[in-house]
C-alpha cells in the first residue's frame, strides 16, 4: 500500500457534486476541505472549486494515472479549448509515498505542486509534513509560495 495525494478541481456544471463523486471514484480515505479558488494561467473561465483527496492505494503510479483518466472521462471530462480552459474535473497525481518519476506523461512530484495555491492549501490541511521530494515539507512549500519566496 502506498499513500498518494490527488488534486481535484472543478469549474463546470455541478461542481460539488463533481469534486465528491470524484473522491468517492478513486476511493478517497481523506478528502480536505472543498474551497472556491480564482483561475490560474487562463484567466476568462469560471472559478473553481479545489480540494484534495488522500488514498491509500495497491495501483502503481501509472495504473493510478490510468485510473484517474478513467474516473475524468466517467465524469463527463472533455479536453478543453483552450488547454487551461474550463473542466467538468480535473485530477492531477500530487504525489505518491516518495516517489520520483519523471516519464513521458508522467512526472512525480506533480511539477507544478510548490506554485499552486489552490493545492498547496489543501494538501497542507491534509498532510503539513508530508516530503514533497526535492522541495522540503508541504509547511515550508507552502510558507515559501505564500510569502511570495
Ligand atoms: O490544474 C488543474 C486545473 N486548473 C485549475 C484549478 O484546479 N484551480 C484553479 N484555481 N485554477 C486552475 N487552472 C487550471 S488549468
Amino acid at each position: 500500500m502506498t499513500r498518494a495525494y490527488v488534486g481535484l478541481g472543478s469549474n463546470l456544471g455541478d461542481r460539488e457534486s463533481m469534486i465528491l463523486q470524484a473522491a468517492e471514484r478513486i476511493d478517497a480515505v481523506r478528502l480536505s476541505t472543498i474551497r472556491e479558488t480564482e483561475p490560474w494561467g487562463y484567466a476568462d473561465q469560471p472559478r473553481f472549486l479545489n480540494a484534495v483527496a488522500e488514498l491509500e492505494t495497491e495501483l502503481q503510479p501509472r495504473a493510478l494515472l490510468e485510473r484517474l483518466l478513467e474516473v475524468e472521462r466517467e465524469l463527463g471530462r472533455e479536453r478543453p479549448k483552450p488547454h487551461w480552459g474550463p473542466r467538468t474535473i480535473d485530477l492531477d497525481l500530487l504525489l505518491y509515498g516518495d516517489v520520483v518519476i519523471d516519464e513521458p506523461g508522467l512526472t512525480v512530484p506533480h511539477p507544478h505542486l510548490a506554485e499552486r495555491l489552490f493545492v498547496l492549501e489543501p494538501l497542507a490541511e491534509l498532510a503539513p509534513a508530508q516530503k514533497i521530494p526535492g522541495n522540503g515539507t508541504v509547511s515550508h512549500a507552502l510558507a515559501g509560495l505564500q510569502s511570495g519566496l
